[in-house]
């Protein structure tokens, strides 16, 4: 049996056609007959994935700045909200197939498929359908087990995107650029929100502040003017979430 580790780093005839058309649509002993309509699957677009390329699909919260704020998630990481992330990923690899790894962060996950898998003869279209609408529901069936003072006050939705990877080398890019973009943002919204909130900065002034620094001089203004160690910082909020299957 396997679990997922959380690690944190990481028929019938169709009755309302119109009468002239029913005689094409029917369903004899299973088997459906083919009908002068039928020519118009020619014109659905071939999406399969590359053959023995690692498949990912990357979701992303629309207008998750508008969402955060009309739902006070606490700044710059609301835990609520990643974990409730988690637990939608989680839903998806236990609910969908071959999926054998997925990483998040902010209002981002991405799942990775096995290179031989043969879901849904590898069309794009159904990885990232299945996907995102399996996560969307979950975030709303899931909500009010992590946010209980807070109610949803309107339906969330997310992007999807498949990419393909042809090697293990662009995989492990694929998700060292993703993690480097959580890394990156994560120490610049760690010392804004800090200038905001502990040095009563505006934003306008906690941005020109930090015009130009490098990750040196912030993790130097986090040291010494709120005696903050970055690398103590919750690894989840540093560098994501990687769910991986564990045999157990
Ligand atoms: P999009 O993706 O183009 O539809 O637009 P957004 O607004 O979703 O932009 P995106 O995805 O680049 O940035 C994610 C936003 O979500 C960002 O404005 C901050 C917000 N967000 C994500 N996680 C948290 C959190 O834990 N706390 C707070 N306060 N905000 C968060
Ligand atoms: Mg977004
Ligand atoms: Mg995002």
């Amino acid at each position: 049996m396997w679990t997922i580790n959380t690690a944190i780093v990481a028929s019938r005839v169709v009755s309302a056609v119109a009468p002239s058309c029913r005689r094409f649509s029917v369903i004899s002993r299973g088997v459906m007959a083919k009908s002068k309509f039928e020519y118009v699957r020619d014109f659905e677009m071939d999406d399969t994935c590359l053959a023995h390329c690692w498949v990912v699909v990357r979701l992303d919260g629309r207008n998750f700045h508008r969402f955060a704020e009309k739902h006070n998630f606490t700044k710059p990481n609301d835990s609520r909200a990643l974990e409730l992330m988690t637990r939608c990923a989680q839903t998806v690899m236990t609910q969908l197939e071959d999926i054998v790894m997925a990483y998040g962060q902010s209002d981002e996950y991405s799942f990775i498929f096995k290179r031989k898998s043969n879901w849904f003869r590898r069309r794009a279209s159904k990885f990232m359908t299945n996907v995102a609408s399996q996560f969307a529901s979950s975030y709303v069936f899931y909500w009010k087990d992590y946010f209980k003072d807070q109610d949803l006050l309107y339906p969330p939705a997310f992007d999807g995107r498949v990419v393909v990877y042809p090697s293990n080398q662009t995989l492990k890019d694929y998700l060292s650029w993703r993690q480097a973009d959580c890394h990156i943002n994560n120490l610049y919204n760690t010392v804004f929100w800090m200038l905001i909130q502990r040095s009563k900065l505006t934003p306008a002034q906690a941005q020109e502040r930090l015009q130009g620094t490098l990750a040196a001089d912030k993790n130097e203004i986090l040291f010494s003017e709120y005696n903050v160690n970055y690398n103590n910082e919750p690894p989840m909020f540093r560098k994501g979430t990687v769910m991986i299957w564990k045999k157990v």
